[in-house]
């Protein structure tokens, strides 16, 4: 694997959050302001009944990305009588702004939401896509002079009405009106995966193009018990992707094999469910260093680090499934 596991893991769990959280997962990091800000999942419920009760969002701040603090809930005004939860978040900083994108479940279907925010704690509410779409995640800049975004809809009619889902792009001149919408990758062009795949962490800009750090599921019905749940057949993996630099739709290259697998007890053995890496930043450091923040088992938060350079060649190594959506 490309990506080592921190010796810290699992850097965020229910033990940490001052408030009643039975599992905390799924986070977005950003550096914003000089520090670093995290955002994360968190269900209430009883833990030892396998009950869930809520599902809402922290807030936790850390001076060297490892060791957090967790100083409170987060609440996203959104106006809509429907809303069930919101979940997922991920960061992006633009133009100096915090901009937290999100899932929302409604009554009427899930909608991938925006937000942003100037002192990362209060947030006004930009907009929510049409049902059903959800791992939305915003580029940290302007490409010719839009903002872009990828997500990931539920095309269940058209796949056949299995979850056969794809990452997809659009872009908007005022982040509100999105459009000129295309397919970035599909889950054929990722080797391992049978199911799904979705954007995980917003991407960041290299010298060789935007690297995208997603995450890629793989069914097995033979998967029985897993976690609370009686039958829980998914694994999900994280995997890496560039995109052209001044044309983001572009693939240039995926890495052909998956760069973190579960593996360690806190993603296969205790926990929710079993057999989960879910990415949701990455942030690379002037030394070279990437790091990926992701949901373990969705029940803790995790960190793992590769070299950035490591992974940008394993992006473009021969035998990559690459430049497969050029023609799209
Ligand atoms: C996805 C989302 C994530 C979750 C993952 C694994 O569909 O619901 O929030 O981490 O499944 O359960």
């Amino acid at each position: 694997m490309l990506f080592t596991r921190h010796p810290d893991n699992p850097i965020l769990h229910p033990g940490n959050v001052p408030f009643d959280a039975r599992l905390v997962f799924n986070p977005g990091v950003a550096v914003f302001q000089g520090r670093y800000l995290m955002v994360f999942r968190y269900e209430r419920g009883d833990f030892d009944g396998h009950l869930l009760e809520r599902t809402a969002l922290g807030r936790a701040v850390s001076a060297d990305g490892v060791h957090w603090k967790v100083d409170g809930e987060l609440s996203i005004p959104l106006d809509i009588s429907d809303l069930r939860r919101v979940y997922d978040p991920r960061l992006t900083v633009l133009d100096s702004r915090l901009y937290l994108s999100f899932a929302a479940d409604t009554d009427h279907g899930i909608r991938a939401g925006l937000a942003v925010s100037d002192d990362g704690l209060s947030f006004e509410v930009l907009d929510l896509s049409l049902p059903d779409n959800r791992n939305q995640v915003l580029f940290p800049e302007r490409i010719g002079g839009y903002y872009w975004r990828l997500e990931r809809p539920f095309p269940v009619y058209g796949r056949g009405g299995g979850e056969r889902f794809d990452i997809w792009m659009s872009r908007s001149p005022d982040l509100v009106h999105w459009g000129a919408s295309r397919l970035v990758l599909g889950v054929e062009d990722v080797p391992w995966a049978n199911a799904k795949i979705g954007p995980g962490a917003p991407p960041i800009r290299t010298d060789r193009g935007w690297l995208v750090l997603f995450h890629a599921v793989d069914i097995d019905p033979a998967r029985g018990k897993n976690g609370w749940e009686k039958r829980w057949t998914k694994r999900y993996t994280a995997g890496a992707a560039l995109l052209d630099a001044e044309q983001p739709w572009l693939v240039r290259g995926v890495c052909p094999e998956p760069v973190l697998v579960p593996d360690a007890p806190y993603e296969t053995r205790d926990g929710f469910r079993l057999n989960v890496v879910f990415p949701g930043a990455a942030i690379a450091s002037v030394d070279g260093l990437l790091r990926m923040y992701y949901g373990a088992a969705d029940t803790v938060v995790c960190l793992a680090e590769a070299r950035l350079d490591d992974v940008l060649a394993a992006c473009t190594a021969p035998g990559g499934a690459s430049l497969s959506a050029m023609t799209r």
